[in-house]
């Protein structure tokens, strides 16, 4: 009984104690409005949920689970929402650039947030029907420059006043990345690894600026930013020379960190990758490339679950690399062929990831972001569904009696390790997850999906 207490470690950037949600559902019970009883149906229905949860909370209780412990330790584990799923990866920058670097988003849902403005709408309406407190992540090619061509290497703080102002208001942290592609600069497929010194060192001063305006997210809102820096040099047939690029990367980055910023502010983190549309034969930027560098020089590495051979489960890589290196960034996507940035849907490899994190106590060396991109669809829809999810996977991870399998295991009683697990696949925690959804005054089950339509319909619709 009670294995569960005290197993879970809540992430370093979780918000302060006073904001914790459960102090915010008593001192804002308006924010639960939109979940009065009798004005959902079906399961949603307040008086059921509150019945159904009560029966699970028992249920749980059987197997040493406390749901009450879980779902308090639930609500301190940000997740980074991604500008990018917002406008499909278009920025700000006016320039008319097209989307470069062997990423893509396919699709043209109408609506697409045109200003900064927008973007701040759609995503403060995401996050308004998502549990929890978050986080949102910018790429530099987000920032405001009043209309001025700014160049990529030019960019400061004061281009991110308004976000940082945006992410105040709502209490939330920033995350950011360099842009290295969509640029003129980077049209020939190569950046930090560039042959042209010139132009590496054009990309190695956008990198440290960007560093730079991390720190002063970090420091102004209080949590520490993530800066994490993926490049897309590669090429599309077999190269005569691997290891030029290669080794040119390293000095680019040394270049990049040789400042010391202080880690309360932003933290820096490196992504690999395996290759990117029309860069298939080779990435300067592989995993272990930037798994080499970040051991060696104590970064971040972020793993991007689209990013590895499709047989190769990213799960199992988080305790691998943790032993290695103070801390990861997760880009947590979906795989589909050739596309790695397919929304997140509750896969068997989301729970995979989220049974990691839990089951190694992880969470407080984790800052869990989402890399996804989806134009077909609504696009803030696309956010809340990926990040419901990835918070679901948290929730169904957390109510795992795992401490009683890794009991079984240590006797070697792999029989009652296979079937407790197997067990635990239908206990009734889709009850916690409405009930939390509850507590934490968002809708409840589908009822979201109706608070996007009217948003739909109001707002989007107006956009050309
Ligand atoms: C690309 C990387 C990278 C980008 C974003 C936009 O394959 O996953 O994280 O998706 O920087
Ligand atoms: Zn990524």
């Amino acid at each position: 009984m009670g294995e569960l207490s005290g197993q879970i470690k809540v992430a370093r950037n979780a918000p302060p104690p006073h904001t914790d949600p459960w102090v915010f559902w008593m001192a804002f019970p308006a924010r639960t409005s939109r979940v009065q009883p009798g004005s959902l149906t079906g399961v949603s229905n307040l008086k059921s949920i509150q019945q159904s949860y009560k029966l699970a909370r028992e249920c749980y209780a059987a197997i040493g689970v406390n749901t009450d412990t879980v779902l308090k330790q639930l609500a301190r584990v940000p997740v980074s929402l991604h500008c990018w799923q917002g406008d499909d990866m278009g920025g700000f920058e006016n320039q008319g650039g097209a989307l470069t670097g062997g990423i893509v988003s396919t699709g043209n849902y109408p609506g697409k947030a045109r200003t900064p403005d927008e973007l701040r709408a759609d995503a403060s309406q995401a996050l308004s029907l998502i549990p929890g407190r978050h986080r949102f992540n910018l790429h530099a090619c987000y920032g405001e420059f009043g209309g001025r061509k700014v160049d990529r290497n030019e960019i400061e703080p004061k281009h991110f006043k308004n976000w940082i102002d945006w992410a105040r208001s709502l209490g939330i942290g920033l995350d950011f990345n360099p842009t290295c592609f969509s640029h003129p600069k980077s049209a020939d497929g190569f950046t930090l690894s560039h042959r042209d010194i010139a132009i590496r060192r054009f990309w190695v001063e956008h990198c440290q600026a960007s560093r730079q305006i991390g720190a002063a997210m970090g420091r102004s809102l209080g949590s520490p930013t993530v800066t994490n820096v993926w490049i897309p040099d590669g090429m599309k047939d077999s190269p005569a020379d691997r290891r030029g690029p290669r080794e040119r990367l390293e000095e680019s980055l040394d270049a990049i960190f040789k400042k010391h910023l202080n880690p309360k502010h932003n933290l820096d983190a490196v992504e690999g990758k395996l290759f990117g549309i029309g860069a298939e034969s080779y990435t300067v930027g592989m995993h272990e490339f930037f798994l080499g560098y970040a051991v060696k020089n104590q970064k971040l590495v972020c793993l991007d679950a689209g990013h590895y051979h499709p047989t190769e489960n990213m799960a199992d890589k988080i305790s691998s690399v943790l032993c290695f290196v103070p801390e990861i960034l997760l880009h947590v996507s979906r795989g589909v062929r050739w596309d790695s940035d397919h929304v997140v849907t509750l896969t068997d490899e989301l729970n995979g990831i989220a049974q990691e994190l839990v089951r190694g106590e992880y969470l407080e060396r984790t800052h869990i972001g989402l890399d996804f991109f989806d134009a077909s669809i609504n696009r803030i829809a696309a956010w809340v569904i990926g990040t419901r999810n990835m918070i679901r996977a948290l929730c169904i991870a957390m109510l795992d009696p795992h401490g009683r399998y890794k009991k079984l295991e240590r006797k070697g009683d792999y029989t009652s390790r296979l079937a407790l697990m197997e067990e635990a696949k239908t206990l009734p925690f889709g009850a916690v997850w409405d009930y939390y959804c509850l507590k934490q005054g968002v809708p409840v089950g589908e009822a979201w999906l109706a608070e996007i339509k009217g948003y739909e319909k109001r707002v989007l619709s107006k956009r050309s």
